[in-house]
């Protein structure tokens, strides 16, 4: 279905098994699951569409950094073998293409109401439901809710005196005007420089009369080397997809079983060694440069060896001395998101880009023709806010969630997100969470993630309807030691020292908890004994 058909506010069924919020990969699958083993399920959508993060991310430059072949679902053989992609890394349209296909395929629309955004759910301990309200006045009991409303779902907007006072255009990545945008002959500010910033800038300075990027903290990015994609590994790849995918299973972050990757120490080898290995890995493109030694993600020493590297990449790509010295992170490689990109540090060369650090004067305000900072008013058109996201949790507490007794998400979570599992938190019964925090989620590829989720969460309401239980949640005690692994593996890693949104830190007044589980494997295999040993740390009623 077209999006413009989705635009209807059809009827709704007012009492059914499982809500499911969001239509992105996560909802879609799960509600195709539920569906499947006869299951009533209320789907509700806020966009028009389904595709989630890339129904509303259409930024110029938009696309996965995760590769195409990896990138997709893996519960349909037949689909996975249909469907083509055109780039070594998918673009926003093609991925949104490709979420449409998935939902005619399996007629999933059917079953979400679009355009409807969830507002509040609230339990109702005698009848052990839940009761599921809409912004647009729909109110729907269940006795399941899966929220599979996205990690990055929420826009972080800062919250600068005057917002309201430009007269220009603005507009924010994680919203962006379904026509596009034409910013020719238009001066254009850009403010942030996270990944989707550093996409953006480069197709924003090839059209805007001129473009000034507002940085706080600059971030390390290496080129995507995007291209065509090889149809010679698509064959190999389709000739056994099922070995393909097991073997990225097996990885950290679920992806990138093939690429160059090597288990010696940074602190063992040569200059030369280095040098050559981190050229290789920059020209091999993408996330996968951390893979050139073993130990740069976990040894600050180690780690300084690949930052250099790529400030010395910066240096040599900036022509001005000043602002390549702006651009050169100061901090850990891969501690905020490793970024990629292209053309993004050749931007800066263009006669029609300027850069202004705002890191120890922030931007004050906005003002009816700009914005002011250091004393400073800059002019602009329109103002591109790429600030990002309240990450992981602001999308679920941006509901009212009500749980048994009538307490409140907001208040359980108010030192930071506490779950077991990421799957579900302790007093809000039959409530599931889709790649949670506490979760491998954004730390590893999306659609794998939630796939994996959609079948546990399936598994389990299977296992419960076979034994009669109406009701599950987790044990505190469970609970309790999860956050802690959570936790205690972040410590272990170089992750906690810098200001990241893994972290919150991104939001003012957000706690400081580091919220997404490292490493898929260790989750899965976890997972896997806690269902044989009949949902370990699960209470049941
Ligand atoms: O957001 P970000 P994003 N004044 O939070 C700055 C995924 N993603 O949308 O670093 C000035 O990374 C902020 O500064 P600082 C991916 O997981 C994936 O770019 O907080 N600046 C930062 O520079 C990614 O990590 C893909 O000091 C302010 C920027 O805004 C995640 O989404 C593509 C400010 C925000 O960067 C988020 O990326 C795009 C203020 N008041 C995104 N407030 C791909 O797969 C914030 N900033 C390719």
């Amino acid at each position: 279905m077209s999006e413009a058909g989705n635009n209807q506010h059809t009827s709704i069924t007012p009492e059914v098994d499982a809500v499911v919020v969001g239509a992105g990969f996560g909802g879609m699958y799960m509600a195709h699951l539920l569906r499947a083993r006869r299951l009533t399920v209320q789907g509700f959508e806020r966009g028009g569409g389904v595709g989630g993060t890339w129904y509303w991310n259409r930024y110029p430059g938009c696309r996965c950094d995760v590769e195409s072949m990896e990138y997709s679902y893996q519960f349909s053989p037949e689909l996975q073998q249909d469907w083509e992609w055109s780039e070594r890394y998918s673009a926003q349209p093609e991925i949104l293409a490709y979420a449409e296909h998935v939902a005619q395929r399996f007629d999933i629309e059917s079953m979400f109401q679009f355009n409807t955004a969830v507002s509040g759910a609230a339990y109702e301990d005698e009848h052990h439901r839940w009761r599921v309200t809409t912004e647009q006045g729909d109110e729907v009991t269940a006795r399941f809710v899966i929220m599979a409303t996205g990690c990055l779902s929420t826009a972080n907007m800062p919250d600068f005196e005057g917002v309201n006072e430009f007269s220009g255009a603005t507009y924010h990545t994680g919203a962006w005007p379904h026509d596009g945008v034409d910013f020719s002959g238009k001066r254009v500010a850009v403010i942030g420089t996270g990944s989707s910033a550093i996409q953006s800038i480069p197709l924003i300075a090839q059209q805007a009369a001129s473009l000034t990027v507002f940085q706080r903290t600059p971030n390390y990015s290496i080129p995507a080397q995007n291209r065509p994609i090889d149809q010679s590994m698509v064959a190999d790849i389709k000739a056994n997809y099922d070995n393909f995918r097991a073997r990225n299973k097996l990885q950290q972050a679920a992806f990138g079983a093939d690429y160059p990757r090597n288990m010696d120490s940074v602190l063992e080898a040569t200059p030369e060694e280095r040098q050559r290995r981190f050229e290789e890995h920059w020209n091999y493109g993408g996330f996968m440069f951390m893979g050139a030694f073993a130990d740069l993600g976990l040894n600050p020493e180690a780690n300084e060896y690949a930052a250099e590297f790529v400030r010395n990449k910066i240096r040599g790509i900036v022509q001005d001395p000043a602002t390549a010295e702006l651009l050169c992170p100061k901090t850990v490689i891969g501690c905020k998101r490793l970024c990629a990109d292209t053309g993004y540090f050749e931007t800066y060369n263009r006669d029609n880009v300027s850069l202004v650090d705002v890191s120890e004067h922030p931007i004050e305000r906005l003002t009816p023709s700009g914005l002011v900072t250091n004393g400073n008013e800059y002019k602009f058109d329109a103002i591109v806010f790429a600030t990002g996201f309240d990450a992981m949790t602001g999308t679920l507490l941006a509901m009212d969630i009500k749980g048994q007794g009538g307490r409140r998400l907001t208040d359980k979570w108010s030192a930071g997100p506490r779950t077991y599992l990421g799957l579900m938190t302790v007093g809000f019964p039959n409530l599931f969470m889709m790649t949670g925090p506490g979760s491998p989620s954004v730390l590893a590829n999306m659609i794998t993630g939630v796939e994996q989720h959609a079948d546990y969460i399936d598994a389990m309401l299977a296992w419960a309807a076979e034994q009669g239980i109406t009701e599950i949640t987790p044990q505190q005690d469970a609970e309790d030691e999860w956050v802690e692994v959570v936790n205690m593996r972040s410590q272990a890693t170089l992750y906690p020292s810098c200001n990241s949104w893994y972290l919150g830190a991104n939001v003012p007044g957000k706690p400081r908890v580091f919220m997404p589980y490292i490493g898929f494997p260790d989750y899965v295999t976890r997972l896997d004994e806690i269902r044989a040993a009949s949902y370990e740390g699960f209470a049941t009623a």
